[in-house]
């Protein structure tokens, strides 16, 4: 996944031509598209491999079983040329890392979530999900927008591994703080697919990005 603008896009459609026109008007200001698993269940997995050609597809399943069908589902997923996969922490160290063995691209693994409930059952065992990324070779971990003190937490337990951070806009966050505490990618959806011009939504949040990227952290 190249590292520009620093905006994945969440594809939280349903219908197959706005999820396309959607990629398509946004691809300039995108480092990825992110594909959920409503998109899937309306339309096929065939919608992948179409939005593969416009640009890389992270597939955001959130993977969370018994080992052996870890695997099948990461095999599937890169079958359909994704080049990255979400999956979850919580499950153990053995179904995490089947999701690594399996896999023909990057794996993100949920260390902890942005919605309000995340803080009671989430929260408190982020740290170890995050340590387990880094021990079975995930490419990076979720942590984030809406709490960007635990992105700054997150950043210093994995190191140089990627951070990528939802819950920016219609959750409350904004694109730069989680950029200073330290994120490698923000993930938008709703603030940038019921905008009334996507493409300039986008535009204007890879602006934000980029000021906020240039400004040094507080110390
Ligand atoms: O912790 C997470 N929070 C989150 O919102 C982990 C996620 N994968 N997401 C996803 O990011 C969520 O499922 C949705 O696809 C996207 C955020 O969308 P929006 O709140 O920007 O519309």
């Amino acid at each position: 996944m190249r590292r520009k603008t620093r905006l994945i896009v969440a594809l939280d459609v349903t219908e197959e031509s706005k999820a396309l026109r959607l990629a398509a008007d946004t691809k300039d200001y995108v480092d990825a598209f992110k594909v959920n698993v409503p998109l899937v269940l309306a339309r096929g997995m065939g919608l992948i491999d179409k939005l593969a050609k416009i640009g890389d597809v992270i597939c955001d399943f959130k993977v969370a079983d018994i080992p052996n069908t870890n695997r099948l589902i990461v095999d599937e997923v890169f079958r359909h040329h994704a080049k990255g996969i979400i999956v979850h922490g919580f499950v153990g160290e053995d179904s995490v890392r089947a999701c690594v063995d399996a896999a023909r691209g990057d794996v993100f693994v949920v260390a902890e979530m942005s919605h309000p409930g995340a803080e009671r059952w989430n929260a408190p065992i982020a740290d170890e999900i995050a340590r387990l990324a880094v021990a079975v070779g995930a490419a990076g971990i979720i942590a984030p927008a809406t709490r960007p003190d635990r992105v700054k937490a997150l950043r210093a337990i994995v190191g140089d591994k990627l951070i990528l951070s939802p819950g920016v806009g219609a959750q409350g966050g904004t694109p730069a703080d989680p950029i200073t505490a330290g994120a490698d990618y923000i993930i938008v959806g709703r603030a940038i697919y019921d905008a009334e011009n996507p493409r300039a939504e986008a535009e204007k949040i890879t602006r934000e990005i980029a000021r906020a990227a240039a400004t040094p952290l507080p110390r």
